[in-house]
């Protein structure tokens, strides 16, 4: 395949990253929520924090024609996938490649399940953070990109590497996934609960917590075949790092479903399957359901 279009499915913060940066060398579009389309398609995509840029480009709020050598950069929450990939499925070509860049354990098995075997999907991993500010306003942290081995992703390195995204191909991506799973496992749940940036769960009082859904992850890990060395102090330092407010406070704050279930959830649902008992994930991941609840509750 010879990448000519990109669709961003799911242009919320980090979609719209994605796609201003490859809109420097692809004709891109970003698929995103009405407001953010009208904004975008007005006065053109801000990006503020580590990279200060206006980029003007394609906006649409669905994909009605998929042209040859296309990329569909799924990019969408992960409980939205199976909704946004449905409304896709009749015009999806032989020639269509989704990557599926999102957070959580199971997601590109959902989607190759859903296209079947006509479309090439494959996996990547951002390490970028970024904020919604309001439409059309994107704060940006960067971070590494990682792409599973597959038969467009050579390809898709080397366009991402050449937008300036530092970008790496892994012969085997799963160890990746459950590292970044963990990060997330560690970061977003507790971020969200209590409406902090990421960086501020770095307190002693949390310390026990943090520690403890990371060794239940490495258990639940470890049945499903992939063993992890993770260096605690390293993993505080990495998140000491990150200044964001993460995906799931965001979410919250706005009174949306977060990821959960493909977060500690999963790893609570995969610890029941093996017997390995989960008791701090489960107990977050009861935190996040009663806030979601109660969002949708003030909502009506
Ligand atoms: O993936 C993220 C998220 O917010 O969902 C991290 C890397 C934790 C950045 O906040």
């Amino acid at each position: 395949m010879s990448i000519e279009n990109i669709f961003v499915l799911g242009a919320g913060a980090i979609g719209s990253v994605y796609g201003a940066l490859l809109s420097k060398k692809r004709n891109v579009t970003l698929i995103g929520k009405k407001a953010h389309v009208e904004t975008l398609r007005a006065h053109g995509l801000k990006l503020t924090g580590e990279i200060t840029q206006t980029f003007y480009l394609k906006a649409d709020t669905k994909i009605s024609e998929i042209p040859p050598n296309t990329l569909i950069l799924l990019t969408t929450k992960a409980q939205d996938s199976v909704r946004a990939i449905n409304q896709i499925k009749p015009i999806l070509r032989t020639d269509t490649v989704i990557l599926v860049l999102q957070n959580g354990l199971g997601n590109e098995e959902i989607i190759k399940q859903l296209v079947g075997e006509k479309v090439e999907v494959f996996r990547g991993l951002t390490m970028m953070a970024s904020e919604f500010l309001e439409p059309g306003k994107v704060r940006v942290w960067k971070g590494e990109t990682l792409l599973a081995k597959s038969k467009t992703a050579n390809e898709a390195a080397l366009l991402f590497n050449s937008c300036g995204m530092q970008t790496r191909i892994l012969e085997n991506i799963r160890e990746e996934i459950w590292r970044k799973l963990i990060l997330n496992c560690v970061i977003n749940p507790l971020t969200a609960i209590f409406c902090v940036r990421n960086c501020e769960i770095i307190s002693e009082d949390l310390k026990w917590i943090r520690h403890q859904i990371v060794k239940e992850c490495i258990e639940v890990a470890k049945a499903e075949g992939v063993n992890l060395e993770i260096n605690l102090d390293e993993l505080d330092r990495k998140i000491r790092d990150y200044t964001n407010f993460s995906s799931m406070c965001q979410d919250i704050i706005k009174g949306k479903r977060t990821e959960i279930d493909f977060l500690n959830s999963k790893v609570v649902e995969l610890g029941q399957k093996h017997r390995i008992p989960t008791p701090v994930n489960y107990t977050l991941a009861c935190l996040i359901k009663f806030l979601e609840e109660r969002n949708v509750g003030f909502r009506g």
